[in-house]
């Protein structure tokens, strides 16, 4: 009560009421073996207390604050609001509800509901619930959606089937800005319904970026706008195992709903196979090797302000064997240097990606023959470290060059292995470098890969959930709080109790069972 400020006479029979409450509370709490405030990833800042409030689903809603900058009709949040009301009462018509009843209260600086997230879109919120009331404050609508995730998550049922919140009070913020995942669509076509499953799943552990490995050596599901060969004779069927422009245009805005960003990949000059089906002279007979132009279409089509270039595992064999190559080669002055002609090939791309007010993400091979070409000076690109071996050493020798970082080294999910491993996952320490803060703050966030070589929509789903949720909170949540891999176990399987539940094939992490099954 001191802490609470309350001033009470001892007269005043509410002051009698308030110490009856907080003693049954007490009592009471140890009874309630189903109450939990796991949160998954971890918020950073988290107090709550034993004091219990009912919800009730005929009386709930989320209104708008009246100083809310936005108001109803912001169809984001709509939406969210009517998502976010069917997780947090998964059945309706289970249990008895009091008359008590608790709303939530969203309210944001700004009016960016119509925006698309980006790299600078703050996600921060600040999340109270407390007697009769939530409420949930952010900047931005994107920081709205992730504290209405951490809210769904807060509800719990007892053995009745009624629902509860604690008292609770988070400010809470990501740790890194980039925190991706990678589908392969070209190893394997994923069908559109399981790309839109994964962004739900994606929302519920708090990734921002779906990074689309669009196409590859493989297939060319792209269906292009300017070069609709490429699909046609690219794809493993030209109607069935396509994305036609609608299907990119649902997924672009599936994911800005749930605040998560669409990075397409077109990865060249390497792993572009596919690209010489419907195109002919685009790649160089092998002697073989390519020599592709920027595809404009690309920067309108997809909205993010990011494109994956690509660039890795180039194979120089095809090159050197190509007559007209090495003229080239000569004429340009490189000699018989191919790193020279492929920094020579993606500074083109680059420069094509800058002149649309684009940035270029490239895999961390370009940042390697760059440094041994001696042109990485003025060459302004994200790097993703994604080889094996010391992954870290490479994030020191980047962030030193004054490049950003993305890390994916230790997250290849497809690899083969047991599903407990998500220990593996989670044990990443991905500022564990000797050097400044400047370079640090150059490590903008990590990805989990899910290569499609043997991933389809058969098993997509166990392999990525619940263990790239280990690498989520290791990329939101704060690194001291979530050190432990024993701390983390429990929450981490009632984490997977929950993807269950909303209908995510989640794997098993170990021998354990769910209050509710995969149906
Ligand atoms: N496809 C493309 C791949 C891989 C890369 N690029 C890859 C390489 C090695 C492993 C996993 C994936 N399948 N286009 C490398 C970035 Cl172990």
């Amino acid at each position: 009560i001191e802490q609470k400020n309350i001033s009470y006479h001892m007269s005043d029979l509410n002051f009698y009421e308030y110490i009856f409450k907080k003693i049954y509370l007490a009592l009471v709490k140890k009874q309630y073996k189903n109450f939990y405030c796991g949160v998954w990833p971890l918020p950073h800042a988290l107090t709550s207390s034993v004091e219990q409030y009912p919800l009730n689903p005929q009386t709930f809603a989320f209104d708008y604050g009246k100083h809310s900058a936005t108001q109803q009709g912001c169809s984001l949040l709509d939406a969210a609001f009517r998502r976010y009301f069917s997780l947090i009462f998964p059945d309706y018509t289970a249990g008895r509800w009091t008359e008590e009843f608790l709303k939530c209260q969203i309210s944001t600086d700004h009016n960016d509901c119509e925006n698309y997230p980006n790299d600078d879109s703050s996600e921060r919120y600040n999340l109270s619930v407390s007697a009769g009331q939530a409420s949930l404050n952010a900047a931005t609508v994107w920081g709205i959606l992730r504290g209405l995730e951490t809210f769904s998550q807060l509800v719990y049922q007892d053995d009745l089937g009624s629902y509860f919140v604690n008292e609770t009070f988070i400010e809470d913020f990501p740790r890194f800005q980039f925190r991706g995942v990678l589908l392969d669509t070209s190893r394997h076509y994923l069908p559109v319904h399981a790309i839109l499953k994964t962004l739900d799943a994606m929302s519920y552990s708090k990734f921002n970026v779906f990074h689309w490995h669009i196409v590859d050596d493989p297939s060319f599901p792209y269906q292009s706008r300017s070069f609709p060969e490429l699909s046609k004779k690219g794809a493993f069927h030209p109607a069935t195992h396509v994305y036609t422009q609608s299907d990119v245009r649902r997924v672009i805005s599936y994911a800005r709903m749930r605040g998560i960003r669409v990075l397409p990949e077109f990865d060249s000059p390497g792993h572009t196979g596919s690209w010489g089906k419907g195109q002919s002279d685009l790649l160089t007979p092998c002697y073989k090797g390519g020599a592709p132009s920027g595809t404009f279409e690309v920067t309108s089509v997809f909205p993010d302000s990011y494109i994956h270039l690509g660039g890795d595992e180039v194979d120089f064999s095809c090159w050197r064997s190509n007559p007209h190559v090495r003229a080239f080669m000569q004429k340009m002055g490189f000699g018989g240097d191919f790193p020279k002609l492929e920094a020579f090939y993606i500074e083109n791309i680059v420069n094509i990606t800058s002149a649309n007010n684009k940035t270029s993400i490239v895999w961390q091979d370009v940042f390697d023959y760059h440094e041994r070409v001696g042109a990485h000076q003025d060459f302004t690109v994200l790097v993703e470290v994604w080889k094996h071996g010391c992954y870290l050493c490479k994030v020191r020798q980047v962030t030193k060059a004054g490049l950003r970082v993305i890390l994916a080294s230790p997250w290849y999910l497809d690899l083969p292995g047991p599903t407990h491993n998500w220990a593996r996952y989670y044990t990443v320490w991905p500022l564990a470098f000797p050097g400044s803060e400047k370079q640090k703050r150059l490590v903008i966030g990590g990805e989990v890969c899910m290569w499609g070589e043997y991933v389809d929509a058969t098993n997509l789903f166990p392999k990525l959930w619940p263990r790239a949720s280990a690498a989520a909170e290791r990329l939101w949540s704060d690194e001291k709080q979530t050190s432990s891999v024993e701390k983390a176990f429990p929450r981490l399987e009632d984490f997977r109790c929950k993807l269950l539940r909303r209908g995510i094939q989640a794997g098993p992490l170990n021998v354990g069972h769910c209050k509710h099954e995969y149906q």
